[in-house]
């Protein structure tokens, strides 16, 4: 196994603050939900009538395209604001819809205890500052955001991409921690390149010239996640998921923020 990627079978203080501290590039605690109920989530996350279809905001030199790739998710992440205005209909949206999208969450996994509730409790628990709901417009964000890919139409690779929201947020650092409750046979294996988080100029870059540093990439790390498992990842880092051909994925993701001596934030 590759020293860069710390594999558990729980999660714990010291290899959190490793993550944090870029001493480990990838965080995987397997069976973070065990087998039985990991699938059971699953089902209850995929039969859901309340998933939309998401459309990737994809630029390349310039040239910004809308593709389906085969995601539906449950719940609206805050990267569909970005560029808005206060008033506008998306962070209306986004707003008014991330409370009642936490409750609804919660209460699909009812009387089970939501693994991302569990996530919430054990970051607060472990990290010495404890960890939040970010409120980065003095409004509660909305976390757990809920993905199903199938594997079904001519899915794509999706690019290798990074997630680093805009510097007037001041995070210094940003990871993401997906919970993986159903998981393809073969392939949406998670891929990691092993070099430095982007800083906010490389991350416009990146965004601008997807396919240019694309081709300049590393050689990835590849993670494979089975069902149950938690990985956390530093989401400046370009990151890929590969594609399948059979069975169905589906997690739960939060993104989180750190800045030294403060509670970590999530959202989505
Ligand atoms: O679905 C995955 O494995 C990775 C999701 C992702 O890109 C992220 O959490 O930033
Ligand atoms: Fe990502």
């Amino acid at each position: 196994m590759n020293n860069l990627v710390f594999e558990t079978s729980s999660l714990e203080s010291k290899a959190l603050e490793a993550l944090f501290n870029d001493e480990i590039y990838v965080l995987v605690v397997r069976n973070y939900v065990r087998g039985e109920l990991s699938r059971k989530y699953g089902e209850i996350i995929f039969s859901s009538d309340e998933l939309e279809k998401y459309y990737y905001e994809v630029s390349d030199s310039g040239e910004r395209k809308s593709l389906f790739l085969g995601v539906s998710r449950y719940g609206v992440s805050f990267s569909t604001t970005f560029g808005r205005p206060e008033n506008s209909p998306e962070k209306q949206k986004y707003y008014i819809s991330a409370l009642p999208n936490i409750t609804r969450i919660r209460e699909l996994f009812d009387p089970y205890l939501s693994p991302i509730d569990k996530l919430r409790l054990d970051l607060d628990e472990l990290y010495v500052h404890g960890a939040n709901i970010a409120q980065f417009e003095n409004k509660k964000m909305f976390c757990g955001i809920a993905r199903v890919t199938h594997c079904d139409l001519d899915l794509q690779e999706r690019n290798p991409h990074v997630d680093s929201l805009p510097p007037e947020f001041f995070l210094q650092r940003q990871f993401s921690a997906n919970i993986y409750l159903s998981t393809p046979p073969v392939g949406g294996d998670l891929i990691v390149y092993p070099m430095k988080p982007l800083s906010a100029q490389e991350v416009d870059d990146f965004e601008a010239n997807q396919k240019l540093w694309s081709s300049k990439l590393p050689e990835g790390i590849r993670i494979k996640p089975n069902n149950g498992d938690l990985i956390l990842i530093n989401t400046r880092r370009p990151h890929a998921v590969t594609k399948f051909t059979d069975g169905t994925r589906v997690s739960l993701q939060t993104f989180i923020g750190v800045n030294e001596n403060r509670p970590l934030q999530l959202w989505c």
